[in-house]
């Protein structure tokens, strides 16, 4: 046995809901008979009306089509809500905690019950309905969960913007899915700094005039702009609304929300879930990965501006009945002990959280994990990014004292769902390994030409066969849909990850082998860093790539051509910075820029990203193939002055 393999520990795989024969056994069934495995598991969500038709997908390009449970009729709100109030009515659903140490609230299933009805009549009052796109841009408050629970609940299609987001990419967004209303708040707070985003909206709203609504939830009470006949605060809007508005009878395949992601080209996608088949695969991931057993607090860290928020802090939870904590403030504030204080007020029993949070907070010792208690925690969890074996290992020894088994969830906003993960009482964990497939998951490695691999192998990483979380579209583009993900390799969906399986088939993925960058665990498409840089009148042309960063796992690289005339500064560096965090948001600021006289071109003028990143890299040695440059001299200059980065 390899010195760094943790098995399941006894008492897990004595009490969890899956041990490893168990997992076998489900997996095996899974594979040979879908169609029985997920119309078995379809029933552990309420339906309206029962489907009789499981699935009908198609990955051919010509005729591409994905609908599950399509003949059956549910309301995910409902599933979140009014199915737990008779027996878990009185038991916490969100436990909130606020930005500052003293702030927090707990709502009830009852209590979030009949606020998620009276902003859904209060929605209907303002003439949103089923179908029609709700932009969300809020801070992590409770308002959040109930402003996406009452879309669901009227059938209106949520669209959540990250509230990092800067009114240049809000307007973007409400533009591309044409949403009517807009509900966010007065500020946000952040380790105790404030966001406008009324502020942002308003900014934002200035080139979105199909917009008729702005709800706005006073949360700081600091100062706004009023817009009257357009703005209305949220607590006048629910004043006098009933608790009560029924569930809309939606279909399996209307669609329930869409979250923008980047990707290798253009501007981001709206990736499209629809609301049966994501409701079963994200209760059901919940449960089993988690193993989530009825009483436990369970805390997820993410914001729910990300596809981690959607599926598991609201609607994976929620439609399990569990208890979901929400957190609104940042992992250092007041100090680096947040977290683990957090765990031990709340008694927190399951953690799942972002490797770049695990790497900045290894970076502060282990002091201020100590000074806390952390007893109550049981499981861990990482999800966003590979993590390397070093923080996985401080991770369990320090966060988790050796108790806790880590599950490292590899899936992505286009899966709804985790794909790839340990499940804590069946698998064996090795540190930096995803591990083996969920149920249901088929993933293969293929080469270049799209040849499956077989044995212990490196390739890129493909799904074979489609499970219920899977997205249907990109909203609007459907063309771009089959483009993106079922054209490299025909008849696969193609996850844009680059992966290695071992010989015991576990799976380590290496990260994105398109132009994708993960920051922090945030995707960032390298197109739009550089469409930001050169929108500015003073860059004629940009590169970005991404290199190794300890903190956020990739930095971005930004090499930039001056407009002719232009000499290259500090200050003007600065500036190109605060530029590009106003287009699209401090997660895209570049950490170094280079001044570059030349890109490398082939002679057909593609840049050769590949020389780009060898350089931010620092790995000149091997630059590989450069016949194809059209000046080579370009790639000499820029590792000669390599050096002006900053
Ligand atoms: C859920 C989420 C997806 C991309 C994905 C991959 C990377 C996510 C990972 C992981 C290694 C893990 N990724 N989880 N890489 N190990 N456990 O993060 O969705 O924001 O769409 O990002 O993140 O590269 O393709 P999303």
């Amino acid at each position: 046995m390899s010195a760094d393999l943790h098995p399941v520990p006894d008492e897990w795989a004595r009490t969890a809901k899956i041990d490893n024969d168990k997992y076998q056994e489900m997996y095996r069934a899974s594979i040979e008979d879908p169609e029985t495995f997920w119309g078995e598991q379809g029933r552990r969500i309420t339906w309206f009306r029962d489907y009789t038709k499981i699935r009908d997908v198609s990955y051919d390009a010509d005729d591409l089509h994905i609908r599950w449970y399509e003949d059956g009729t549910l309301n995910a709100a409902y599933n979140c809500l009014d199915r737990h109030l008779a027996d878990k009515g009185d038991q916490p659903a969100i436990i909130w905690e606020g930005d500052e140490p003293d702030t927090d609230e707990t709502v009830t299933y009852r209590d979030l019950h009949a606020r998620v009805g009276r902003l859904a009549n209060g929605l209907k009052a303002l003439g949103v309905s089923k179908g029609d796109r709700v932009t969300i841009y809020m801070p992590m408050i409770i308002e959040a969960a109930v402003a996406m629970l009452a879309c669901a609940r009227i059938g209106a299609i949520h669209s959540v913007v990250f509230g990092g987001f800067s009114p240049d990419s809000l307007a973007g967004r409400i533009q591309d899915c044409e949403s009517n209303c807009v509900i966010t708040a007065d500020e946000g707070v952040r380790g105790g700094r404030r966001i406008p985003l009324k502020a942002n909206t308003d900014a934002a709203l200035a080139e979105c005039p199909g917009v008729e609504h702005v709800v706005v939830v006073r949360h700081t009470g600091g100062d706004v702009a009023w817009k009257d006949g357009r703005d209305v605060w949220y607590h006048e809007l629910v004043e006098g609304q009933s608790d009560d508005c029924p569930a809309e009878e939606m279909n399996a395949e209307d669609p329930l929300f869409i979250l923008y992601t980047s990707g290798s080209t253009g501007k981001p996608k709206g990736v499209m879930h629809t609301t049966g088949g994501y409701m079963v695969y994200t209760s059901m991931t919940h449960e089993y990965v988690f193993d989530y057993r009825p009483g436990d607090i369970y805390w997820c860290t993410a914001d729910v501006g990300w596809v981690t928020g959607h599926s598991y802090i609201l609607y994976g939870p929620l439609a399990n009945g569990a208890t979901t904590l929400m957190f609104e403030g940042v992992p250092n504030y007041p100090d680096v002990s947040r977290f683990w204080q957090v765990c031990d007020k709340h008694n927190v029993q399951i953690f799942y959280t972002a490797p770049t949070a695990i790497r900045a907070l290894m970076g502060a010792g282990p002091d201020p994990v100590k000074k806390t208690s952390r007893k109550s925690l049981r499981l861990l969890g990482t999800v966003g990014e590979p993590i390397n074996p070093e923080a996985w290992n401080w991770y369990y020894d320090v966060v988790g004292e050796g108790r806790c088994p880590i599950v490292d969830t590899w899936w992505q906003t286009e899966t709804g769902g985790i794909l790839i993960s340990p499940l804590p009482g069946a698998t064996d964990l090795k540190p930096g390994s995803a591990t083996r497939p969920f149920f249901g998951i088929r993933p293969i490695l293929v080469d270049e030409f799209g040849k499956e691999l077989e044995g212990a192998v490196s390739g890129n990483l493909c799904i074979t066969e489609s499970w219920p979380g899977q997205m249907r579209t990109v909203y609007g583009d459907h063309e771009r849909f089959v483009q993106t993900y079922f054209s490299t390799y025909p008849g696969r969906y193609f996850t844009g990850d680059g992966a290695r399986r071992d010989e015991d088939g576990y799976f380590w993925i290496t990260g994105r082998v398109d132009d994708v960058i993960n920051v922090s665990g945030h995707r960032m498409g390298t197109a739009e860093v550089e469409s930001a840089l050169v929108a500015h009148d003073k860059v004629s042309e940009a590169a970005v790539v991404g290199y190794p960063h300890d903190l956020k796992g990739q930095g971005i690289y930004a090499y930039v051509t001056l407009m002719a005339g232009e000499s290259p500064n500090d200050d003007l560096r600065k500036e190109l910075v605060q530029w590009v965090r106003k287009e699209i948001g401090p997660i895209a600021s570049p950490d170094l820029i280079q001044w570059a006289p030349g890109l490398p071109k082939t002679r057909s003028g593609k840049i050769m990203r590949r020389i780009l990143r060898k350089i931010a890299e620092d790995d000149y040695g091997s630059l590989g193939d450069t016949s194809t440059l059209a000046d080579p001299a370009v790639v000499d200059d820029l590792i000669e002055n390599r050096q002006n980065r900053r």
